[in-house]
């Protein structure tokens, strides 16, 4: 239960407290409907997506499910006035939002029927998201591929928690039951996982990346673009290697990201393991296996209600 009185499965009308995180040119109708039809939130990504893409994704994704579904809006795409215009227009359950802050977005949002649920990377931007009408949060910690913050997961989760009365999603480094369960110790009252959610069935992610994140370890993956002030966590290749490269000649914003952004295309639909940005989260040293989503929802599941079982029956220190 939320401090509120209202867990966030009654929230948002779903029967696990787990969301899958809009990853750009991966996370489509057909990854996300699959999570909606297993009893969690999927989550399209408008991220590189037109207006027109987004619709059609959204009108396929209704054609898969009729249960709750989410779009994520990627704050620095340029065309987020158009995508907003289909959400609403189209009465998108639910809209998450990542890489800035939605304050100017969330009155047209809401007064649609949206809920809308912003990641943050701190307390100060949950508190005024609180205020501003935001109807949970997503505390993404850095453990998290792609676009992330500064602070851990295990940290900002608490923190977070303790500012806020509207649910708090976990987020970053989570990949499992145990994981499940340290969120909700840490106050949160689900989570988001993105990265776990690329090695299934349903995820149209080309096959080179699943294998990269099954044969990798926790150290895998490395952060760059920091000297752009947007750092981004992928496995570490050859393209890492470049832009680290340009960052160090002190290339600006623009040169790094074009090669960044790209890459993502080449990594989740051509496969390119040495020239594309395979952004993933350093929960892939987690990950050993592809299964169907609904397998792996209810493995998360059952192994979250055996640690919990476990933790009841510790008496002593
Ligand atoms: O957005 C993400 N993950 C992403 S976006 C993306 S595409 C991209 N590619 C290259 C460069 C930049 C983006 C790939 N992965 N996750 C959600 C997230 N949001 N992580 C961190 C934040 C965030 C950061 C600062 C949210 C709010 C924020 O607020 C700043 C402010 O204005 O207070």
């Amino acid at each position: 239960m939320t401090r509120q009185g209202r867990t966030l499965t009654e929230l948002l009308g779903i029967k696990y407290p787990i969301l899958q995180g809009g990853m750009a040119w991966i996370s489509d109708n057909g990854l996300a409907g699959a999570v909606s039809n297993a009893g969690g939130l999927g989550i399209i990504a408008g991220g590189s997506l037109s207006a027109e893409e987004l619709q059609t994704e959204i009108r396929r994704i209704k054609e898969i499910t009729s249960k709750p579904f989410g779009v994520n809006i990627m704050l620095l795409s340029q065309n987020i006035e158009d995508q907003i215009e289909v959400v609403c227009r189209e009465k998108v359950p639910v809209v998450t939002t990542g890489a800035g802050s939605p304050s100017r977005i969330i009155e047209r949002l809401k007064s649609s029927g949206t809920k809308v649920i912003p990641v943050v990377a701190s307390t100060a931007l949950a508190r005024r998201l609180e205020k501003q009408g935001a109807d949970a949060v997503i505390a993404e910690g850095m453990e998290a591929g792609g676009h992330i913050g500064k602070v851990t997961t295990m940290v900002l989760v608490a923190a977070v928690a303790s500012v806020v009365k509207i649910p708090v999603i976990a987020a970053g480094g989570i990949a499992d039951g145990r994981g499940l369960v340290a969120a909700l110790a840490l106050g949160a009252s689900g989570i988001q996982m993105g990265t776990r959610f690329i090695c299934t069935t349903e995820c149209s992610a080309h096959h080179n990346y699943k294998e990269r994140v099954l044969s990798s370890n926790e150290l895998d993956t490395v952060v760059t673009g920091i000297s752009t002030g947007h750092p981004v966590r992928a496995f570490r290749n050859k393209l890492t290697r470049k832009i680290e490269e340009l960052e160090r000649q002190g290339n600006g914003v623009e040169a790094i990201e074009r090669v960044a952004i790209g890459g993502l295309k080449r990594a989740a639909r051509e496969g390119d393991l040495n020239f594309g940005s395979l952004m993933a989260g350093q929960s892939s040293g987690l990950i050993r296996d592809i299964k169907s989503v609904s397998e792996l929802l209810e493995e998360i599941i059952g192994e979250a209600e055996e640690v919990i079982e476990v933790l009841g029956g510790i008496k002593r220190w």
